[in-house]
């Protein structure tokens, strides 16, 4: 029986992957910890629950020798826009946060799953068909945290034999635990703004075109690259893997067939446009379908529906 922790799990990936772990592998059997953010009630007393500090090894390595964990999804990390306002910091969570996970993982035989993401990539890189292997020079202190993370990844499995396992995730939209200092959160807002106030005052401009998922979809990305055949993996960290590429304008008429009332109108951010502007408009992620079978379920439509229904929900409207 597998025995996993998940770091972050009270963020916006931990807080659904947490569940969907323990639904899969039983409660007992995935332990969440997060830093200062508590989590929500069912997932704190559905299972155990650890607040740790990914900064200071010691922490980490208590739980996993608590309850003997052999396999970790480590998802705590700073988003684009917050890791841009406060760049020593998300060095200091992002870099030596998973240089600590990979030196337990390495110490207790764990095998690791680290989210990259498409701030991997940069104004040079080739932003249509984004190819798997390709140029990797960002600009932002996200990107350069998030292609380190890449290959250090890479070494620990050379190295040292730890299994390490990612993706690069595009933009990811749910209905739960709101993302927080992202570049691709307006994807997000968007849809809880249209159901609230029926307008939405975007901070990207029409025409910026970005890769985006539906959770669940990333979700099942996450588990379906731990549980596959490791002879198949060519590639181990940082599959490119997509589900949709959209720009706010399209997201909006999408909106707009639900809810017709609905309005946007712009507000440039001028720090996350630049960022948004030196990512990829769409990636090719033929690698992760071939390496170990990817497939997104969700479309920009089927999305839509899923969260406006779910929203409404959750608001008590009927739409
Ligand atoms: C962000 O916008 O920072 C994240 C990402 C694409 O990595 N959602």
């Amino acid at each position: 029986m597998q025995k996993i922790l998940v770091t972050g799990a009270a963020g916006q990936i931990g807080s659904e992957l947490t569940m969907v772990l323990r639904g899969k592998y039983g409660n007992e059997n995935v332990i969440g910890t997060g830093h200062e953010k508590r989590p929500d009630k069912t997932l704190l007393e559905s299972g155990p629950f650890h607040f740790i500090d990914c900064t200071k090894i010691d922490t980490i390595a208590e739980v996993v020798m608590k309850h003997k964990v052999d396999t970790i999804y480590h998802l705590a990390a700073l988003l684009s826009a917050v890791a841009e306002a406060d760049p020593q910091l998300a060095w200091k969570v992002n870099m030596i946060g998973l240089y600590n996970m990979l030196e337990v993982a390495r110490e207790y035989k764990c095998s690791v799953f680290t989210p990259s993401s498409i701030g991997a990539f940069g104004p040079t890189t080739p932003s249509d068909n984004t190819p798997q292997d390709t140029i990797q020079r960002p600009n932002t202190m996200y990107g350069i945290t998030k292609v380190a993370g890449e290959l250090l990844c890479d070494y620990y499995f050379k190295r040292f034999g730890v299994d390490t396992r990612g993706v690069r995730f595009p933009g990811l939209i749910s209905y739960k635990t709101p993302p927080s200092g992202g570049t691709t959160d307006y994807a997000v807002e968007i849809y809880y703004e249209a159901i609230k106030r029926k307008k939405y005052t975007c901070y990207l401009k029409e025409g910026t075109y970005l890769d985006m998922m539906y959770m669940p979809d990333a979700l099942k990305a996450a588990v379906d690259l731990m549980e596959a055949d490791p002879a198949r993996l060519k590639h181990r960290n940082a599959f490119n893997v997509s589900a949709m590429s959209f720009a706010p304008e399209h997201i909006a008429a999408e909106i707009k067939k639900i809810i017709p009332e609905f309005t946007m109108d712009f507000k440039i951010d001028p720090l996350r446009q630049a960022i948004a502007d030196s990512w990829p408009n769409n990636m090719d992620d033929s690698a992760a379908r071939e390496e170990w079978g990817w497939q997104p379920e969700y479309d920009l439509e089927s999305m839509t529906k899923d969260m406006i229904e779910k929203l409404s929900q959750k608001n008590n409207l009927i739409v």
